[in-house]
């Protein structure tokens, strides 16, 4: 299988994370922001990654979108599974995941990006690297009063997160599962900014545990 990606991006991660977890060999292709619609609409007919190629005879030729992806390989490889066998749970895991995917993960990144262009800048002041941030923000209208609320989004998020992860291993039905997966991929770039690593230290313990767990190397902030 092959999985096109942008190697910095979370969503990607969570693709990166659920291939690991069932320990399905892979390559990555990494695409170049700007020109990766080019070879993405075609396939996807969006223009976000991750994508999936399964290259193999009698499967779809290309797989768009994390949770699209994740629903792919649970009917490639059932086991280990990553959603409960009990169909209220596995609904429970799959909300928990849109969830993240549709409010924390965008969240995270407005946070992350006006990090990175601010007091973050020194991660990496390459004009290349500034200027891929300046893209993001344009892109996605990051500024001062969208990164507000998102801060506000993640509190809320951290407070029901912090409320299960610091009792339980797990979010959903005492298994690791796509909810865990998901948060500990969505809300992973927080790890390089300091107020977060100091307010929420369970977090990105939970974070590594993940990763270790499903054998991907873990993200800036945490190796
Ligand atoms: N809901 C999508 C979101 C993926 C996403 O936003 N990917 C970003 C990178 S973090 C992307 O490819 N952006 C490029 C674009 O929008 O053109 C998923 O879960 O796959």
């Amino acid at each position: 299988m092959r999985l096109l990606q942008f190697s910095t991006s979370h969503y990607c991660r969570k693709a990166r994370l659920a291939l690991g977890y069932k320990q399905i060999p892979y390559t990555v292709e990494n695409l170049t922001p700007g020109l990766h619609s080019l070879r993405l609409k075609p396939l996807t007919g969006l223009t976000t990654m991750p994508v999936l190629l399964p290259e193999r005879d009698g499967y779809p030729t290309a797989i768009g979108d994390s949770s699209q992806v994740i629903q792919f390989l649970e009917s490639y490889q059932p086991e280990p599974a990553l959603l409960p066998s009990d169909p209220a749970l596995s609904t429970e895991a799959l909300v928990w995941e849109d969830w993240f995917d549709e409010s924390i993960g965008t969240a995270t990144r407005f946070v992350y990006y006006q990090f990175r262009s601010g007091p973050g800048k020194q991660i990496d002041p390459s004009f290349a690297s500034q200027l891929v941030i300046q893209v993001v923000r344009r892109q996605y209208g990051i500024n001062a009063a969208a990164v507000a609320l998102a801060e506000k989004r993640l509190t809320l998020a951290l407070t029901e997160l912090g409320n299960r992860w610091q009792t339980a291993p797990f979010l959903v039905g005492g298994q690791f599962t796509v909810a865990d997966l998901t948060a500990a991929a969505l809300l992973s770039p927080l790890a390089l900014i300091p107020s977060y690593r100091q307010n929420y230290p369970w977090l990105f313990e939970r974070i590594i545990e993940v990763h270790q767990h499903c054998h991907e190397p873990l993200p800036p902030g945490l190796s």
